[in-house]
């Protein structure tokens, strides 16, 4: 789908739409049903029409603490405590606008993020958006890394290390490349080096459909294999190129990629996955760790802003 913009010349250009669903068009009314907003309640250019940066992390409580942070940074008018989360009246996902920055929490793992992914998709196209970058913060298992290291995702892989994403359609699996873009990796890891104390990797990101086993996990409720087993595996992933463990980033990337999104992962580990599975680390540690990639996301904008 494409459409037609008249550039600053006066000619005109095509840009690709965000959306890759010709029944949208055909419809009267879009309800963004998770975010409790819609094409016919909320004037959506409005409300989101100047948002150049949206990210997004698993929980609303990071990701308000997020939306202050930047105002903070970007040096906004107004007080932080006065940041509204927009989607209020529903308790799936939190959502914060903050100058040119949409701030959105998705749940933990794909079903989440996704659903969230396409009515975020969906808002920026109804916005009008252009040029948007989406960033994922989140939380990860590291891979032979020393904890609190932040990994800027090279390719989301699968559980069989695959950079794909499969999808069941109408019952068939339809598969989804998940490269996601290369300059703007390059360049956050560019920005980490200006960061003082700033571990900071660009690694395969694994994705899994769970916590416990599907990590290689001994601890869970249930485990079929021995400890050589999950160390046979882990070393697998480490040969693969795997740095770090998530539960999000296969689908963050293959959606993006699809919509023409430039798009970015960078997850802070929590613990070496080769020493032990439980998260053992003390809570303000924690808490310090969980903030670096949205120091390192801040620092991004700021120099693509100019403000820095
Ligand atoms: C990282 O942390 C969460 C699990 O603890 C999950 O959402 C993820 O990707
Ligand atoms: N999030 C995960 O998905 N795995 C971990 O080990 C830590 C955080």
């Amino acid at each position: 789908i494409f459409l037609k913009l008249i550039n600053s010349n006066g000619n005109m250009t095509m840009q690709e739409q965000y959306v890759k669903n010709p029944h949208l068009d055909t419809m009267e009314e879009d309800i963004l049903y998770h975010f409790n907003l819609s094409t016919k309640t909320h004037n959506l250019p409005a409300m989101f029409g100047d948002t150049k940066f949206v990210c997004v992390g698993g929980s609303p409580n990071r990701m308000r603490s997020f939306a202050q942070f930047i105002h903070q940074e970007l040096e906004l008018p107004g007080s932080v405590d006065n940041i509204r989360d927009i989607c209020e009246e529903t308790d799936r996902y939190s959502m914060y606008k903050v100058g040119p920055v949409l701030s959105i929490s998705h749940g933990m793992g794909v079903p989440s993020i996704s659903i969230m992914l396409h009515e975020l998709i969906k808002l920026l196209y109804h916005a009008r958006c252009r040029d948007v970058i989406l960033f994922r913060i989140g939380t990860s298992g590291g891979i032979g890394l020393a904890p609190g290291t932040v990994v800027i995702t090279d390719k989301a892989v699968d559980s069989f290390f695959r950079p794909q994403f499969e999808q069941v359609i109408l019952g068939k699996v339809i598969i989804r490349s998940t490269e996601l873009d290369e300059e703007v990796a390059r360049e956050l890891l560019q920005r980490s080096t200006e960061l003082p104390n700033f571990p900071t990797v660009i690694g395969n990101t694994m994705c899994t459909h769970d916590f416990y086993e599907g990590q290689g996990r001994l601890d869970g409720a249930l485990c079929s294999f021995s400890t050589e087993e999950k160390l046979d595996y882990l070393r697998k992933a480490h040969e693969a190129g795997v740095r770090n463990i998530e539960m999000e980033s296969t689908v963050f990337a293959a959606m993006s990629r699809v919509c023409n999104l430039k798009a970015a992962v960078i997850c802070v580990t929590l613990l070496n996955r080769f020493e032990g599975d439980q998260i053992s680390t003390p809570h303000d540690v924690l808490v310090e760790y969980q903030q670096r990639p949205q120091c390192l996301v801040a620092h991004f904008i700021k120099k693509r802003l100019g403000l820095i």
